[in-house]
């Protein structure tokens, strides 16, 4: 694992209508993030928090169906250049959200640097809707068809390249809430799916494992992008978007020693933390243990 970390924080909360998702990497920093990273021998830099644009009040703004697009637009141009920045410079970039449109920016900084970048998409759900797809309008459900180049030419075109991303360099765990816009284009593009149904079945040490695999072959860098709503809500209630029966806290825990194993992880994004929706931030706990395991604190 590359040592040299740098924190980004980015508290955006215009891709959906939750208050407080803003709050997110404040939370995370009061949980201890860079004390705990630093007792694993790791160098942090905090960049501190991106600017995020405040919502226009004309932009009650749904126009095309995607909430907030300009100024979506403009932070994630910015925090963009941000990664883009820490990956030239040999750094692992480690972004805390904020909403999971962010997802589109971290993506765009990043790939450029890769040819064949894979993604971990540790969720509910599958973002992977568009403006004509999406049941709410709002782009915290579209990063991932973005990165893929499908939907809005402003988000596809961040940092003017595109796609971002390929459909076979992508594994999303814990889905178990996709909408049937979604299910179309999982099926067309041919993505690798965990649900919770395999996840149930195999068991995660076999999903991770073969996630590895798959991933291994044909990836120069594999991006873990970790939504905490992927883990069931008893165990992160700080999420503006729960769905029941998800992941546990021991199955999050065990992928990401996994992964730290793999060596494979060459940045990483957790998002969706709202400390108004949590108990006790408890949900911000979480993401920062999940990110000791990821760093390797259990197998030191
Ligand atoms: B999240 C839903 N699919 O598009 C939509 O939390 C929910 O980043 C999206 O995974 C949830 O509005 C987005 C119904
Ligand atoms: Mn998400
Ligand atoms: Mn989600
Ligand atoms: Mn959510």
């Amino acid at each position: 694992m590359n040592k040299q970390l740098s924190i980004i924080g980015v508290p955006m909360d215009l891709g959906q209508m939750r208050r407080g998702v803003d709050m997110g990497p404040s939370a995370i920093r009061y949980a201890g993030v860079v004390e705990r990273l630093e007792n694993l021998k790791y160098t942090i830099e905090d960049l501190g928090n991106i600017d995020i644009p405040l919502p226009s009040k004309k932009d009650d703004n749904k126009l095309d169906n995607l909430r907030n697009l300009n100024e979506i637009t403009e932070g994630s141009h910015r925090l963009a250049v941000a990664v883009d920045e820490v990956v030239e410079k040999g750094n692992f970039p480690l972004v805390l959200g904020g909403d999971h449109s962010i997802a589109m920016g971290t993506l765009a900084g990043l790939s450029k640097h890769y040819d064949n970048l894979g993604v971990i998409w540790y969720d509910a759900h599958g973002d992977l809707n568009t403006g004509d797809s999406s049941p709410s309008g709002n782009i915290h459900g579209m990063p991932l068809a973005v990165s893929l180049g499908i939907g809005h030419e402003k988000l596809t075109g961040i940092l003017d390249y595109e796609p971002k991303i390929k459909p076979e360099n992508i594994v999303i765990i814990g889905a178990r809430s996709l909408d049937e816009g979604e299910r179309v284009l999982i099926k067309e593009k041919g993505i690798k799916v965990y649900s919770m149904h395999e996840v149930d079945r195999m068991g995660m040490t076999q999903v991770v494992q073969e996630s590895i695999a798959y991933l291994k072959d044909h990836t120069d860098g594999v991006h873990l992008s970790l939504d905490l709503d992927g883990l069931d809500p008893d165990e992160a209630p700080g999420v503006g978007t729960p769905v029941m029966g998800g992941l546990s806290y021991r199955e999050s825990h065990l992928a990401m020693e996994m992964l730290y194993q793999s060596e494979m992880i060459t940045s990483a994004e957790f998002v969706e933390v709202n400390p108004i929706l949590d108990e006790k931030n408890k949900t911000a706990n979480m993401a920062v243990g999940l990110m000791g395991s990821l760093f390797g604190e259990s197998l030191k």
